[in-house]
């Protein structure tokens, strides 16, 4: 339904900017010539990138203006006319049974062929086949059961990362529980206490340089028992990543197949960052300021304005943004070669679009 909308806005939104019809036509270049759905991206973090230099010239001598233009034009034209589909999309909440009062909830760890881009599928161990993971969204005071069961060809465990929970229930191998050996099934019971509300994480604790960048994570949203949090129309999450599996991605994908933020002029959106990566991402959002009210669940005493969000391994933050621009409006990592280089934006790139 949320994809469906999207795509709907994108469409809508290519109009307004003129992007479908002649002047896509006119660029003669497919998305399967860039290399987007080829590896090149894959790499792209690895490499030092061809910076355009003064006067117009450039160092990346193997193209021509036109051909770096045409190149750039294209990627924003999938991602805008959301021809840059993907299987497989993260992140959708995760249904839970009831058992008395408590909500029981089932994650599996498996392999999965994942696509990140169009044709670019990359080995991931995901959740329920995944990444990131379903989102797992509970109320202060739940008492919540995970059984979680490990098809992976090597051991894990869970970390409920931001959760206050007993130390047998932390999920790290040899300090509070034995590893889930491939083939077995750990059972994760704990209460959310009150005052832990807030944008939380899932991720493995095992082998995490790999497990995790591979995809081995999720979002664990806490709602207060007390709406606590300034009111808003919608919100997203925003899961950032950078690994093995897609580069540098959000929500599991990366541009042009990452998914734009839509909104209506007036509403206020709520923006849950969160950051599994190996890297720092400063999120920067064109046309609009957020407003930061709380950084790893809590609350801030302040909260402050700014247009770029720093989001380090293992923070999170929640943020306000009052949709008073229409357009569509760049959203990325301002490290520049997390995304953009000679091929266009790639990696940590989407957009909030804002319609009338
Ligand atoms: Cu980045």
């Amino acid at each position: 339904m949320k994809t469906l909308m999207e795509r709907v806005s994108r469409r809508r939104f290519a109009r307004l900017l003129g992007l479908t019809g002649a002047g896509a036509a006119g660029t003669g270049v497919a998305l399967g010539g860039l290399g987007l759905g080829a590896g090149s991206v894959a790499a792209e973090g690895g490499h030092p990138h061809a910076v355009p230099a003064m006067g117009g010239k450039t160092q990346a001598k193997e193209m021509t203006v036109d051909e770096m233009d045409a190149m750039h034009q294209a990627g924003v034209e999938a991602f805008v006319n959301g021809t840059a589909t993907t299987e497989g999309l993260g992140g959708q909440p995760l249904p839970f049974e009831l058992d008395g009062h408590v909500k029981v909830f089932r994650l599996t760890c498996g392999v999965t062929q994942w696509e990140f881009l169009p044709g670019k599928r990359t080995e991931a161990f995901t959740y329920n086949g995944v990444t990131p993971g379903p989102e797992i969204r509970v109320t202060e005071g739940d008492t919540v059961r995970i059984h979680v069961t490990n098809e992976l060809p090597q051991s894990t465990a869970v970390h409920w990362h931001g959760l206050v929970v007993p130390v047998a229930m932390d999920g790290v191998p040899f300090i509070t529980q034995p590893p889930i050996k491939p083939g077995e099934t750990f059972t994760y019971e704990f209460t959310i206490r009150d005052g832990n509300a807030g944008t939380h994480m899932y991720h493995s604790h095992y082998n995490a340089t790999e497990q995790v960048t591979k995809g081995l994570l999720g979002a664990f949203i806490v709602e207060p028992r007390t709406p606590n949090r300034p009111v808003h129309n919608r919100e997203y999450t925003v899961v950032l990543n950078d690994g093995p599996i897609g580069g540098f991605s959000i929500n599991g994908k990366s541009f042009p197949a990452t998914q734009p933020f839509t909104a209506k002029k007036g509403e206020t959106i709520l923006f849950r960052f969160m950051n599994e990566g190996l890297m720092i991402h400063p999120m920067h959002l064109h046309g609009m300021p957020m407003t930061v009210v709380a950084q790893d669940g809590y609350m801030l005493p302040r909260e402050y304005v700014c247009d770029t969000l720093n989001v380090a391994p293992g923070q999170r933050f929640e943020a306000l943004v009052h949709a008073t621009e229409p357009g569509a409006w760049a959203f990325h990592c301002h490290v520049l070669n997390h995304a953009e280089s000679e091929h266009g934006m790639f990696g940590m790139v989407t957009a909030l679009i804002v319609e009338e």
